[in-house]
């Protein structure tokens, strides 16, 4: 069951630049930066009191959010995220009217060491959707 929104996350090409321009142009910072090694991400929040926005860069060659960034040199959103009370009952659900799970089934986890799904664009109306376990709690 979904319980909020958690979040919006913009693929850049380099954190250190975002994080500049940020704070140039908004007055905004960003957080410390942690590397997710299972979803090939180095990333950074910037706390907006009701929300985050997620910046993410790729920590390997071979990283998805490469891939995204060969086709959008400059970065762009990459997904938004949603938060749920528990993944595997909401992927179930989905599943089981028709809408598709992204992934090989195995359990993947955010950089909380939360549990994380992904779902088809496809299947949300066009966007790229993270679900996250419990995710808008820890707020
Ligand atoms: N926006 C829109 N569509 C997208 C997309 C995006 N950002 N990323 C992928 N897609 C589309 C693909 O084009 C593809 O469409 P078709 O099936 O029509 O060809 C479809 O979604 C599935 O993509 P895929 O790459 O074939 O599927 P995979 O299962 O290999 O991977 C995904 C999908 C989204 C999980 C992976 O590409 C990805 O981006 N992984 C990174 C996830 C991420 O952001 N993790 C950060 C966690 C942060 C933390 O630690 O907190």
């Amino acid at each position: 069951m979904i319980t909020g929104f958690s979040h919006v996350s913009i693929v850049v090409p380099s954190l250190d630049e975002a994080a500049a321009q940020l704070k140039v142009l908004y007055g905004l910072e960003i957080g410390e930066i942690a590397v997710n090694e299972q979803q090939g991400v180095r990333l950074a929040y910037v706390e907006l009191g009701n929300s985050r926005m997620e910046l993410m860069e790729p920590s390997r060659p071979d990283s998805p959010v490469a891939k995204f960034l060969e086709k959008n040199p400059k970065g762009g959103i990459h997904h938004f995220c949603l938060a749920v009370d528990s993944v595997d009952a909401t992927a179930q659900s989905l599943a089981a009217n028709g809408a598709r799970v992204l992934g090989d089934g195995k359990p993947q986890h955010n950089v909380h060491g939360e549990r994380i799904a992904f779902v088809h664009p496809k299947d949300f109306l066009g966007a790229l959707v993270e679900l996250e376990e419990h995710g808008f709690k820890r707020a």
